[in-house]
């Protein structure tokens, strides 16, 4: 482990993507992922893409999420996916989205940037899209963070392996996260649980909250997200879990 790494501090975070929001009803599920984050008190909720479904989800559950988020009262920050991509009809171009405070934080330069949150000591760098397309290359021109801090990257796309083809909108190549020097890359737009480290990179999909990967005393499937923890000791730790299960139908 490098040296420096000993001089940051600790630092919990929940992850999560692909929550789809399309109606008031359906915003249950980011209502779990706040008390979830409340549960299990971390400091910093990463929204990496598809936080809405469409550009055509109506105010009110533009308002509830809002409201949500705000009541959470925990550092967020939100990346933009190809379901609410910065194309002038986002959702997240909403005129309450640009008067929230500095507790949220919504990623909006298309060539890419960084979010400093020095309280929390950590740096994190995220590419809003503005066209889901080959050409949307979600890591380019991502730069070298502060070693100081925790360094997170955030991007929502496609996962490429090696020597697998590159045809697919919005790349995040294999040999791109090889490269990458941060200690947490967190992607979004495959809704599964999904480990795609290289080397020191740790890389994972959160998954979409509502796929239920964990299943109750009842036998009935919840939701889950990653959540992670960074430890000057020990680096960061990537954990699969579940929702809290008091807000389901
Ligand atoms: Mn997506």
């Amino acid at each position: 482990m490098p040296r420096d790494i000993k001089r940051k501090a600790k630092l919990k975070v929940l992850h999560t993507s692909d929550v789809h929001l399309t109606t008031v009803d359906s915003c249950k599920y980011l209502e779990m992922i706040a008390d979830t984050a409340k549960r299990e008190s971390v400091d910093l909720v990463l929204i990496v893409g598809d936080l809405f479904d469409s550009s055509r989800v109506e105010p009110d559950v533009v308002e509830r999420a809002i409201q949500t988020l705000t009541t959470m009262d925990i550092k967020t920050v939100i990346l933009p996916g190809n379901h609410d991509q910065m194309d002038g009809t986002s959702p997240l171009e909403a005129a309450a989205f640009k008067d929230m405070g500095s507790t949220i934080h919504l990623v909006t330069e298309v060539e890419g940037e960084l979010v400093r949150l020095a309280d929390l000591g950590v740096t994190i760098w995220g590419r809003a899209m503005e066209e889901h397309s080959p050409t949307f290359q979600p890591l380019r021109g991502i730069p070298s963070l502060d070693d100081g801090d925790w360094r997170i990257a955030m991007a929502h796309g496609f996962h490429v392996s090696r020597g697998e083809m590159i045809d697919r909108s919005s790349p995040i190549l294999a040999e791109e996260i090889a490269a990458l020097d941060v200690d947490y890359l967190a992607l979004g737009h495959v809704h599964v649980f999904r480990d795609v480290s290289e080397g020191n990179v740790k890389a994972y999909y959160s998954g979409a909250p509502d796929e239920g990967d964990f299943v109750d005393k009842l036998g009935v499937s919840v939701g889950h997200v990653a959540v992670i923890t960074f430890d000057p000791d020990f680096g960061p730790e990537i954990f699969h879990m579940p929702l809290l299960e008091d807000k389901r139908e």
